[in-house]
């Protein structure tokens, strides 16, 4: 939608959501669809691939199904867009690449070791894209966003995040739900600041081969988001601490150094200044 104001963007996307909103063309289609992609990519400048399963659980549960999307439908963005010669493709990786981190903040070069199958087939993305940009000189480049917040992510969704979670709860007026001691932190970043990224990547020749880290550098614990989100509700919340969750990782923060002095990135939206917006109207 942001990128729709300078640019023009179509959009392919598996099913239509609210997310489709303000491009100039919005396709109904699979990223596996290699004619479909073929089509598109045809006299396109960029290709910026953010679709897959995103689901870590279902990854668990069905690990051949999300690498059939996420490692499969990756393949088959590069190789049509390849094919049609795009100027640059821009993946969407994800911090899961990561696993249990041995320190933070988390550079670009912090080994990479996935816990979950969701993981290993966001790696893999990135992996072949390097592997094209070898072998065929497709201009690629990744950006690994760490806990992303939008107004649009949806409370009944198993792929939303805790911010989503609990600005649901106190919609309700039902307690907050912390899981282990809430003393976990987590790097939490606007949509908007991944956005900026995405357009400072977008014709800069900087970016070709690099992966980028994506947050605000700025650590939060769960006790203190939840300790915001009750402010800003002006209700009395209670907190409900309940069991930790199974291979929780304990602490995630993003060094956002690279980014910052090869693109310029500098994230705008503070968490606090973030939550307000989403919880306009609560
Ligand atoms: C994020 C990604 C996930 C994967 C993973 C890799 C999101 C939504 N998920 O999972 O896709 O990339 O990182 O490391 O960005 N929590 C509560 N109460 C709740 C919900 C969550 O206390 O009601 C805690 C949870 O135990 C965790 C933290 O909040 O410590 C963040 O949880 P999350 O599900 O938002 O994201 P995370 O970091 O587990």
């Amino acid at each position: 939608e942001h990128l729709s104001k300078e640019h023009e963007v179509t959009a392919l996307d598996i099913k239509e959501s609210g997310n489709s909103m303000g491009q100039s063309q919005f396709v109904m289609g699979d990223i596996g669809d290699y004619r479909l992609a073929l089509d598109l990519c045809r006299d396109k400048d960029a290709v910026i691939h953010a679709a897959a399963q995103v689901s870590v659980d279902r990854s668990v549960s069905d690990p051949i199904f999300d690498a059939k999307e996420n490692i499969m439908g990756t393949i088959n963005m590069l190789e049509t867009a390849t094919k049609a010669m795009v100027g640059q493709f821009i993946y969407i990786s994800s911090a899961a690449i990561f696993g249990n981190p041995v320190q933070v903040p988390i550079g670009e070069d912090h080994p990479r070791r996935p816990l979950s199958p969701y993981g290993v087939s966001k790696l893999a993305g990135e992996n072949y894209a390097l592997a094209f940009r070898e072998t065929y000189g497709l201009n690629v480049c990744s950006i690994r966003p760490f806990n992303i917040y939008s107004p649009r992510q949806d409370p009944d969704s198993p792929y939303s995040g805790v911010i989503t979670h609990f600005v649901d709860r106190a919609r309700e007026e039902k307690p907050l739900t912390v899981h282990g001691d809430g003393e976990q932190t987590r790097d939490f970043v606007s949509a908007r600041d991944v956005v900026q990224m995405v357009e400072g990547c977008l014709d800069n020749p900087k970016a070709s081969g690099q992966c980028f880290n994506c947050g605000t550098g700025v650590p939060t614990s769960i006790n203190e988001l939840a300790g915001h989100i009750i402010e800003l509700s002006g209700k009395t919340l209670r907190i409900e601490h309940v069991e930790s969750r199974k291979g929780d990782i304990r602490h995630s923060c993003a060094d956002i150094s690279k980014a910052s002095t090869l693109l310029g990135y500098a994230p705008t939206i503070d968490l606090k200044n973030g939550l307000s917006e989403l919880m306009q109207g609560l």
